[in-house]
């Protein structure tokens, strides 16, 4: 079977990115519809070796598409992924508007694909947080193993995750500094080149950050476990693609670091990468950027806690952290319910 699919946000770096790994991935595709603003309608992408036309979502009829991918923000999802699921166009939804909600499944296909049948009440399905679907992706072998008790997470995420506005905005900080000039910052409210802050999303009234909530929300869900305990700390750093996280656990029972290796070298979607030498583990540029696997490196048991596992684990944002996963959950579809 074929089906035709709507990228919306095809201009963006997460719409690129899915595009591209429609093709490689060789989804069966019969008619690619790029959606993005009025400013894009007409512009060019290619696909397959042949120029395709980007549309005005807001002129886009939706019941000519069987599967819609949106990329394009949360307040265009809350409008228009409503408005296509009620055209009989599955949506999977890569922002956070939906991922709360009870009756839309939020799924990582190597954690909880069989939350997928939920997705009939609403014709929508939500894609995680990135920083939520690479931590999972590595912690699930452990979590079926010997259970999780408590996260404690620290971030280090690239700027693409914001856009391609943020792209740029590193970009000519780093060059006009470098030039003797003056950074300009109109993205982040600091500059991030040659620096790192401590804030993504908006602040929260309890002081975290809605990027960090999200790791807490989006773990409990995806897991199905409300007794998880999630303590993150989110923080931007001068990188283009690919998060890194330094994630400390501790488990219900004991674990050795030997034992986690083992599990995970098996583990669906993830690469260990942990030589305990110089170079010997993942980093965002060189290993994970353009890449699909999520990285895992510097296993080793916590010496502070009995029960305490520290992980280092690395993913291309864009990629498994956004339209990878959009892609895997769309193929979960068509194989099994669509076809
Ligand atoms: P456009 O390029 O026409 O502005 P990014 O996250 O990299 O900044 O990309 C955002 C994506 O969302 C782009 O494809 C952008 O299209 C799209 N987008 C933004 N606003 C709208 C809108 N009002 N209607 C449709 N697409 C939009
Ligand atoms: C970032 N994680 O790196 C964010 C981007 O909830 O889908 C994705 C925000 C989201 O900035």
């Amino acid at each position: 079977d074929q089906y035709d699919v709507a990228v919306v946000g095809a201009t963006g770096a997460v719409g690129e990115a899915m595009i591209e790994i429609l093709e490689q991935r060789d989804f069966p595709v019969r008619n690619l519809y790029p959606l993005a603003s009025s400013r894009s309608a007409g512009k060019t992408i290619m696909f397959k070796g042949s120029p395709v036309t980007v549309t005005d979502l807001a002129e886009f009829d939706f019941s000519q598409a069987q599967i819609g991918l949106f990329s394009a923000g949360g307040s265009i999802s809350e409008k228009y992924a409503p408005i296509a699921a009620a055209a009989g166009c599955v949506v999977v939804d890569n922002t956070s508007h939906f991922r709360r909600d009870d009756d839309i499944p939020l799924i990582v296909p190597e954690v909880n694909i069989e939350a997928l049948a939920g997705y009939t009440t609403r014709n929508i399905i939500a894609n995680p947080n990135c920083s939520t679907i690479q931590m999972l992706v590595a912690l699930k072998p452990i979590y079926d193993a010997v259970g999780i008790e408590r996260i404690n997470v620290c971030t280090y995420q690239a700027v693409s995750g914001t856009g391609k506005e943020a792209i740029e905005e590193l970009a000519s900080q780093t060059a006009r500094l470098l030039n003797g000039q003056e950074a300009e910052c109109e993205v982040y409210p600091k500059q991030i080149a040659f620096n790192v802050l401590p804030h993504i999303d908006t602040f929260q009234d309890n002081g975290y950050t809605r990027e960090e909530m999200k790791m807490v929300w989006e773990t409990q869900k995806i897991f199905g476990d409300h007794s998880i305990q999630v303590n993150p700390t989110c923080v931007r750093v001068p990188v283009f693609f690919g998060h890194s996280e330094a994630v400390h656990i501790e488990t219900v029972d004991e674990i050795s670091a030997a034992q986690a290796r083992e599990l995970l070298e098996n583990a669906p979607g993830v690469q260990v990468m942990d030589e305990r030498a110089d170079g010997g583990y993942p980093t965002a540029v060189g290993d994970s950027a353009g890449t699909d696997p999520v990285f895992v490196g510097r296993i080793r048991e916590d010496i502070s806690h009995p029960r305490g596992l520290n992980l280092w684990v690395v993913a291309d944002n864009v990629r498994k952290g956004a339209a990878l996963n959009s892609v895997q959950i769309a193929e979960a579809l068509i194989t099994t319910y669509l076809d």
